[in-house]
């Protein structure tokens, strides 16, 4: 115990507590395995650090308490979170004899009661609470702005300085928090704006009314978000470059039963599904009982209307939960006491009596918005029997598809070029743009483990066709019989014939926009492929240098420019590839297929809503922006993370 020495022992004997012990044990676990707790150390632990911070405030808010919450990145990588809420009591507490404040900061998995009030710790990704930003930050200080005065205690590495002292007058209530990540921690401890400034407009669509702003005083940006329609901001947002069918979301805001239920739903002339659930502020990426509910309503609520409406035949079938969901954008979010988080990422909402509360909810208001819209309900119900109708073509080409043997796997695409080994575990597969570079690729790889698929020119974009089109398109049969599990609902991974899936496409304009068109498909069709880390991309160099007798490959621009640096002194040729046809095989072999040198990307849908907009704003029909995008995007791709 000898590095604590902290000047306040909690009992004020100059004794530790077996408490105290406990605390700082706990934080010294933290410490040793950062991870556990926010999951990681590189940029993405670090930038949990300052959610978890701001979960707090969040939570003052969501209790009715603050209206403003102000973030800023100091020069130093310092983060500081300045609130308008009632201030974190810093009163002593008669038996621990410490101060709230002291053992919020200090106490691992604190749930302390203050006067009867449970202080709940906020349910981050990992919901560990501030004791655990505070562990992992070589110094933090907290100002609490209350009665009229300012407190404030420091801290080192999660260990406070000295006892809460009065500071001075205050002429506001809130608290303050401003910490230094700790550099032996974390590989990184410089925050990217932009990643925090999408959570916190995040935040701030799910917390309608509350202004949240974000300052980075290494640039001068600032930004400020504030949405007074909540989610149905969010939903016009997500919706803002497709062609909707009601102008405005239905929105609906309940509480029942304890659980409060907030909804917006808006339908576009789209085929895919968009939905985000939260609950208490955090994505629930993988679902749970509270997305259960709203679509168990939702289809409810639609079939009851369109019946008593008789929009529907009275012998027709029930429109089912894909009919009413395609071309669907909606977001759901509830907030609730002890939200159980499941799964081995936490992200599916567990309490059962969510299900119920949210079916409720979500069914009265969708039925009272459709009798009090006839005109856009029936646009609604349209667009469902529209889906119906396609649904059972789309059913009917794939029997006849799988009845001729072809999305199983069991009769091969003709120009598919397979490999030997059979299985998949050891298999890859790559797809290749063009004839050309197929042909090369086929001379060039290792046939025992590697298959070819080579995909002649642009492939459907799946974004703007309804489901029996895309599968009478040819490229993207070929493409799943070759993969052989399947698409949406049928897919089934265990049938995957290679567990590397590698897109192979030219360095070019025109290549990014085909790797464009394959991964919307993935993304929309086979998600659990990209979900299961089966999906990556090739990496052809972009130039060849000779220098004297030796030569070097180089696959970045700024990589070439390095590299000339070191050549300075000799004759060098510099040649630049373009495409994959333009190499021989032994040097596509080489340089982008052989597994001992290449070097490959793997695609990882990190969050869904970033992923949504950026395949979006990818296949947005207004050309101008998505090809800026997609020459930003293929300089970028070394660091894909869609
Ligand atoms: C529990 C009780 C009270 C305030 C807070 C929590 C509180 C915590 C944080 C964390 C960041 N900002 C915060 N603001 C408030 C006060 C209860 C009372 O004054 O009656």
């Amino acid at each position: 115990m000898t590095q604590v020495n902290s000047p306040n022992t909690p009992n004020h004997q100059g004794e530790y507590s077996a408490a105290d012990i406990t605390v700082l044990g706990g934080l010294e676990a933290v410490r040793l395995r950062p991870g556990m707790y926010i999951g990681s150390t590189d940029q993405r632990g670090l930038h949990h650090l300052a959610y978890e911070i701001i979960y707090n405030s969040i939570d003052e808010s969501m209790a009715g308490f603050c209206r403003h919450i102000q973030v800023t990145i100091h020069q130093d990588n310092s983060v500081e979170v300045v609130d308008d809420g009632r201030g974190i009591p810093v009163e002593i507490h008669p038996t621990t004899g410490v101060s709230a404040l002291q053992t919020v900061m200090t106490t691992l998995h604190a749930g302390a009661k203050f006067g009867g009030q449970t202080y709940k710790v906020s349910g981050g990704l990992h919901g560990v609470g501030a004791s655990v930003v505070n562990a992992l930050s070589s110094w933090m200080r907290v100002d609490v702005r209350r009665d009229g005065k300012v407190y404030r205690q420091e801290y080192s590495r999660g260990i406070p300085k000295a006892d809460v002292k009065e500071i001075g007058e205050a002429g506001s209530i809130g608290t303050t928090v401003t910490f230094l990540a700790d550099k032996d921690i974390f590989s990184t401890t410089i925050y990217d704006f932009d990643v925090l400034a999408e959570r916190i407009r995040e935040m701030a669509y799910l917390n309608k009314g509350l202004e949240l702003s974000i300052k980075d005083e290494r640039t001068g940006v600032e930004k400020t978000f504030y949405f007074e329609g909540g989610i149905a901001s969010f939903v016009r947002h997500l919706n803002r470059t497709r062609t909707t069918l009601h102008s405005l979301p239905i929105y609906i805001s309940r509480s029942v039963n304890g659980t409060y239920v907030e909804t917006a739903v808006q339908y576009n002339d789209g085929f895919s599904e968009t939905t985000f659930t939260f609950a208490n502020c955090i994505n629930t990426a993988d679902g749970g009982t509270h997305l259960t509910g709203f679509r168990t309503a939702l289809t409810r609520a639609l079939n009851d209307y369109s019946r008593r409406a008789k929009l529907v035949k009275e012998d027709d079938a029930n429109l089912t939960g894909d009919d009413v969901r395609e071309g669907l954008t909606s977001i759901v979010s509830v907030k609730l006491a002890n939200p159980q988080f499941e799964g081995q990422t936490k992200g599916k909402l567990g309490n059962a009596e969510v299900k119920g509360n949210v079916e409720t909810a979500v069914f009265d208001g969708v039925i009272q918005y459709l009798d009090e819209h006839p005109n856009e309900a029936r646009a609604i119900v349209e667009k469902c029997l529209t889906s119906a109708r396609a649904r059972e073509a789309a059913r009917k080409a794939r029997d006849l598809v799988i009845r001729k043997g072809a999305l199983d796997g069991s009769t091969l695409p003709g120009k598919l070029a397979d490999c030997s080994e059979k299985d998949p575990a050891g298999s890859e597969i790559f797809i290749v743009e063009g004839d050309s570079a197929g042909g090369s690729a086929k001379q060039g790889r290792d046939r025992a483990f590697q298959a070819i698929l080579p995909l002649r020119g642009k492939i459907l974009n799946v974004e703007k066709a309804p489901p029996d089109k895309m599968l009478a398109h040819e490229e993207i049969r070929a493409l799943v019989t070759a993969l052989g599990c399947n698409i949406d609902q049928q897919c089934e991974l265990s049938k995957l014939r290679y567990h590397r899936v590698i897109i192979m496409t030219d360095a070019d304009v025109d290549g990014a926009h085909i790797r464009t068109l394959l991964l919307t498909f993935f993304f929309r069709h086979m998600s659990n492929l990209i979900n299961e880390h089966h999906l990556f991309i090739a990496q052809p160099p972009l130039y060849r240098i000779q220098a004297g007798k030796e030569h070097f490959w180089v696959y970045s621009d700024k990589e070439k420019e390095e590299k000339l640096k070191t050549l300075s002194e000799k004759k060098v040729e510099i040649q630049r590839y373009k495409g994959l046809g333009e190499m021989s095989p032994e040097q596509l072999w080489s340089t982008t297929m052989n597994p001992a040198t290449r070097t490959i990307l793997r695609v990882d849908v990190e969050d869904a809503v970033k992923a949504d907009e950026t395949f979006h704003k990818l296949m947005s029909e207004e050309v101008p922006p998505r090809k800026a995008f997609i020459q930003a995007y293929a300089k970028s791709v070394r660091n894909l993370d869609i």
